[in-house]
C-alpha cells in the first residue's frame, strides 16, 4: 500500500464532557484509532480536554489528537455522539428530550453536509430514541447509525453474574436486551457460563437455594446500577467509555463482534420502526447482521413491551 492509499482511522467525538473525554482517554490508550477529533460547543472545555490528553501523547500509542469541527466528519471512520443538554429547572423530561433531539438533528445535518462515510454511534440519552432521531435525519442504511444501547448494561450483567457465581467475567456470556432503560430485560435463554447454558450451570453448581430470586435480584441490580453511581458521584463515565471503545474497535477492526447495540428493527423478533438492543454482528459497516435467536415467550413479551415504551415516547415527541 503506498502513502496515498493510507487512510487514518479517524474517530470524531461530539461532546467533550465526562463521557466524551473518558472515552477519548480510553480510546487513545487502546491504539485502535490513528486520529481523534473532539468537538464541543463549549470551546474552553474542549480545548482544555484536548490539551490534557495531548500531554499524554508520549505515553499513548502513536496518535493525532486535536480540537475538531464539523469539517472533520468528512473523512471520519466513526463519529461518536456524546453531546447532551442537562435538564433545566422546571423543564419536563419530555421537553428535555425534545431539546436533545434538536441537538441530534443539528449534528446529523452537519454530518450529512460533509457527505461523511462514517458509522455513527449515539450514546446520549435516551439513547434508543436519539439513535432513531439521528437515523431518521440522516436517512442512511439502518446499520450505519447505531446506539451504544445495552452494551454497558450487558457488561454490568456479566460483572454481577461473574461475581455471584465466582466465574471470570470473560467466561460469562450474557445479554441485556430491549430499551437502555427501565424496561430492559435479561435474555436468560442466551446466558452461558463456563461453556454451559445458565440452567445447566445452576444445576451443576447448586450454590443457590432459590436461583429464581437470585436472578431477579441480579437483574434489578443491573437496572439500578446507573442510579446508584449517580447517587454516589453524579454521573457515570468509566464503563460507558470502555463500552464505546469496544464498539469502535469492532468497527475499525472489522471484528464481527456480537454486541447488544441499539439498532433499527424492521420486523425482526416481531418488532418494527424503533431502535432497541438485540444481539448484532458489528463490523466495518456498523451492524452487519441482526442475530435472530430463539427467545423464550416471556422474553419476547418483554421485548415487545420495550418496543411499546419506545414507540409511545416517539409518538409523544412528535405531538
Ligand atoms: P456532560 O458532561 O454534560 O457532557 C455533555 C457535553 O455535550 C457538554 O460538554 C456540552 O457542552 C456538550 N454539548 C451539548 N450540546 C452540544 C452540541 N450541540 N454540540 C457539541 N457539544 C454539545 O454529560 P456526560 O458526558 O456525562 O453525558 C453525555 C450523555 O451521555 C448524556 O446524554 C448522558 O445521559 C449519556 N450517557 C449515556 C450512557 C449510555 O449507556 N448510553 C451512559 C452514561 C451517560
Amino acid at each position: 500500500m503506498n502513502q496515498n492509499q493510507w487512510k487514518a482511522r479517524k474517530v470524531v467525538i461530539v461532546g467533550a464532557g465526562a463521557v466524551g473525554a473518558t472515552f477519548a482517554y480510553a480510546l487513545a490508550q487502546s491504539g485502535v484509532a490513528d486520529e481523534i477529533a473532539l468537538i464541543d460547543f463549549n470551546q474552553d472545555l474542549v480545548k482544555g480536554q484536548v490539551l490534557d490528553l495531548a500531554h499524554g501523547l508520549p505515553f499513548f500509542p502513536p496518535l493525532h489528537i486535536h480540537v475538531g469541527s464539523s469539517a472533520d466528519y468528512r473523512d471520519a471512520s466513526v463519529i461518536v455522539i456524546t453531546a447532551g443538554a442537562k435538564q433545566q429547572p422546571g423543564e419536563t423530561r419530555l421537553d428535555l428530550l425534545k431539546r436533545n433531539a434538536g441537538i441530534m438533528k443539528n449534528i446529523a445535518r452537519e454530518i450529512a453536509v460533509q457527505e461523511s462515510e462514517a458509522v455513527v454511534i449515539v450514546t446520549s440519552n435516551p439513547v434508543d430514541i436519539l439513535t432513531y432521531t439521528v437515523l431518521q435525519e440522516l436517512g442512511w442504511k439502518a446499520g450505519r447509525v447505531i446506539g451504544s444501547g445495552t452494551v454497558l448494561d450487558s457488561a454490568r450483567f456479566r460483572y454481577l453474574l461473574g461475581q455471584h457465581c465466582g466465574v471470570d467475567v470473560h467466561n460469562v456470556h450474557a445479554y441485556i436486551l430491549g430499551e437502555h432503560g427501565d424496561s430492559e430485560f435479561a435474555a436468560w435463554s442466551m446466558t452461558h457460563l463456563a461453556g454451559n447454558e445458565i440452567d445447566r450451570y445452576c444445576a451443576i453448581c447448586r450454590k443457590c437455594n432459590n436461583w429464581q430470586a437470585v436472578r431477579e435480584e441480579i437483574v434489578n441490580e443491573v437496572k439500578k446500577s446507573a442510579y446508584h453511581i449517580i447517587d454516589y458521584k453524579g454521573s457515570t463515565y468509566f464503563a460507558i467509555g470502555l463500552a464505546l471503545v469496544r464498539i469502535v474497535t469492532a468497527i475499525l477492526r472489522n471484528q464481527r463482534s456480537v454486541l447488544t447495540v441499539s439498532t433499527f428493527l424492521e420486523g425482526q423478533y416481531g418488532v418494527r420502526d424503533v431502535c432497541l438492543s438485540i444481539p448484532c454482528i458489528v463490523a466495518q459497516s456498523g451492524v452487519e447482521k441482526i442475530v435472530e435467536g430463539n427467545l423464550r415467550e416471556e422474553e419476547m413479551q418483554a421485548l415487545s413491551r420495550s418496543a411499546s415504551v419506545l414507540r409511545n415516547t416517539l409518538d409523544a415527541m412528535s405531538k
